[in-house]
């Protein structure tokens, strides 16, 4: 396993719609690994395809505290079957979008069919933090970012300071 580099807003890369994979075989298998490992490396809880250059509709979550087992979960072509219609806020943050947090408004619970690990056809229900996570990655599969559900003003000033340290990393 290979923990792969994490691509930081702006970027183009993380504005384009992935594209779903026609099955799980070792290579997306493959991939889903190293994205754990990534994931658990940077820590985060959850991580998309295109936060890793790869324009594919795959995410890996896993909400566990450390304190606790592990459970990743790997999904390929993720789609909601079932939102809740209670909404609630979250604070949310974004290995792309490092060390900003802004509160987010979703759905509290959602139903998602997906592809998994060994490509078979699931089905998970999931409320809370999960629920949270997963929408969050499935929005990186269509090129939204979690400042893109928030003010203009607020999604500029993040933008504006992460353009700023890229410009600065660069010198
Ligand atoms: O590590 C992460 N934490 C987090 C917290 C609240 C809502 C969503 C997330 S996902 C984030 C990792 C990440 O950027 N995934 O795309
Ligand atoms: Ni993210």
């Amino acid at each position: 396993m290979t923990i792969l580099p994490i691509v930081i807003a702006p970027d183009p890369r993380l504005k384009i719609k992935a594209k779903p994979v026609e099955s799980v075989d070792d290579g997306i298998r493959q991939l889903m690994d190293d994205m754990l490992e990534t994931m658990y490396d940077a820590p985060g809880i959850g991580l998309a395809a295109p936060q890793v250059g790869e324009s594919c509709r795959v995410i890996v979550v896993d909400v566990t505290s450390e304190d606790e087992e592990r459970n990743p979960v790997c999904m390929a072509n993720p789609e909601l079957s079932w939102l809740s219609d209670d909404d609630r806020p979250h604070e949310e943050g974004c290995l792309s979008l490092p060390e900003h947090y802004a509160e987010v408004v979703r759905p509290e619970a959602i139903r998602v069919t997906y592809l998994d690990r060994d490509n078979v056809a699931c089905e998970l229900e999931a409320d809370d933090l999960l629920a949270t996570c997963i929408q969050h990655e499935m929005d990186h599969l269509d090129g939204i970012l979690f400042v893109d559900h928030v003010s203009a003003l607020k999604r500029n000033m993040i933008l504006r300071k992460l353009t700023k340290a890229k410009k600065l990393a660069q010198k």
